[in-house]
């Protein structure tokens, strides 16, 4: 992202959760209530362990807005760690931190040195150079995602002002899977609004349930796979001309790099793969007297998800993102002791059984990240209004060249 900058910091268990935005221009209304709305979606979520009962996400505005309108500055925000309390003694910054406060801390504060399969726990204390596991897995740890949701709530406000809208469900938790099918953003708030598993058809979300409760009973983790969609999008965001500018490919880094993610597929991409051209690419119809979509161009597929060549086509955005299921276990794999090199099971940390709903909700928020970067680049001004002048003159473009 190169007009919208964001950037976090935190562990886990330190005091708290700090997140960086610059880039969004002045006068832009913000409305705290609305990101704490979105931070609570992440929160949610049938399969989350302890954790979510213990905090309670609220953004915190430290810089960048006053009396309720951005400045244009950078926008710094944190997240309390309502844990933090518990964990003083193990994860303080001064040298001569409080002694633990009781047995359970004095177990906490001794080093992990059993990496699990899966984590960053090996790796990182390898590059770093660490002799406690604990150095990498309190950065390493999903709970930074929070900053990412309070992030993507600002983008979200932004992109408002341009009629976009968002959604997501999860389409698949282990071998429970919705059958494909084409939702668009209000079908999908509609319809997942009271699902704990955040997915649209209530047989599919009871068969997601029973995946998470088996995985549970196995003392194991499941996966699966959520979907966004964004509607209100202008054709063009996003270029053709360079690989590291093409919307498609900012996309999937994005997504790439919400923890357990390990497949980002746009449109049915990864159907397209086995299809004929002739079944996969949206064929192009003209109306002169079609206003949506700000010209006369429209399809009545879209099999693309909205991007075609590294820009948007005008089409929904339907991106969906693959996430491993988490690695801790609470029947441990094999590993290895970094200390001892003895082979051991990996170490237990108190964990979720499925991060699926949350994931969803994450990945809307890095999607919005990605979209509100891109709107700036191609109308980017100091002053919302200029903004929004520079967007209304592009769409009155698209008219003339539509009409
Ligand atoms: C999470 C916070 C973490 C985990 C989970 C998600 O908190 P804790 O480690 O204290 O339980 O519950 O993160 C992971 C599963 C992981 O592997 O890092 C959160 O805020 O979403």
């Amino acid at each position: 992202m190169k007009c919208l900058i964001f950037h976090s910091a935190g562990e886990s268990h330190g005091p708290q959760l700090s997140g960086f935005l610059q880039g969004l221009p002045s006068g832009l209304a913000i409305d705290l209530e609305r990101i704490d709305a979105d931070l609570a979606e992440r929160q949610k979520g049938f399969g989350r362990g302890g954790r979510m009962k213990i905090e309670h996400d609220k953004c915190i505005l430290t810089s960048g807005v006053r009396h309720g309108l951005t400045l244009g500055t950078p926008i710094a925000f944190s997240i309390e760690n309502r844990d933090w309390a518990n964990w003083q003694s193990v994860m303080g910054a001064s040298p001569e931190g409080p002694a633990p406060a009781n047995p359970r801390e004095v177990e906490l504060t001794a080093p992990r040195t059993v990496p699990r399969p899966g984590h960053a726990d090996l790796a990182g204390a390898q590059k770093y150079d660490f002799g406690d596991l604990r150095n990498v897995l309190e950065r390493a740890s999903a709970r930074e995602t929070a900053v990412r949701v309070a992030a993507g709530a600002f983008a979200r406000i932004f992109l408002t002002c341009f009629g976009v809208e968002s959604a997501c469900h999860v389409v698949r938790i282990g071998a429970a899977n919705l059958q494909p099918r084409v939702l668009t953003v209000a079908e999908i708030r509609t319809a997942t609004v009271d699902s704990d598993v955040r997915c649209v058809d209530p047989g599919v979300s009871d068969a997601m349930r029973d995946e998470i409760r088996a995985a549970a009973a196995a003392a194991d983790t499941v996966g699966g796979i959520v979907e966004v969609v964004v509607s209100g999008l202008i054709p063009g965001l996003g270029n053709h001309i360079q690989w590291d500018t093409k919307l498609d490919g900012r996309l999937a880094q994005a997504l790439m790099s919400v923890p357990s993610v390990k497949a980002v597929e746009i449109g049915d991409g990864f159907g397209q793969a086995s299809r004929r051209g002739s079944a996969v690419h949206d064929e192009i119809y003209y109306d002169s007297r079609r206003e949506q979509g700000q010209s006369g161009f429209y399809r009545k597929t879209n099999r693309a998800g909205g991007l075609e060549g590294g820009l948007t086509n005008g089409a929904d955005l339907v991106v969906r993102a693959a996430a491993k299921p988490i690695s801790t276990l609470n029947k441990p794999l094999g590993s290895v002791d970094i200390r001892t090199k003895e082979s051991k099971p990996a170490f237990v940390e108190r964990s979720d059984i499925c991060c699926i709903p949350a994931a969803a909700v994450v990945c809307e928020a890095m999607v919005l990240l990605v979209l509100a970067d891109a709107y700036l680049e191609a109308f980017g001004g100091g002053a919302m209004q200029d903004v929004l002048a520079r967007f209304r003159e592009y769409t009155a473009r698209l008219d003339r060249f539509g009409h």
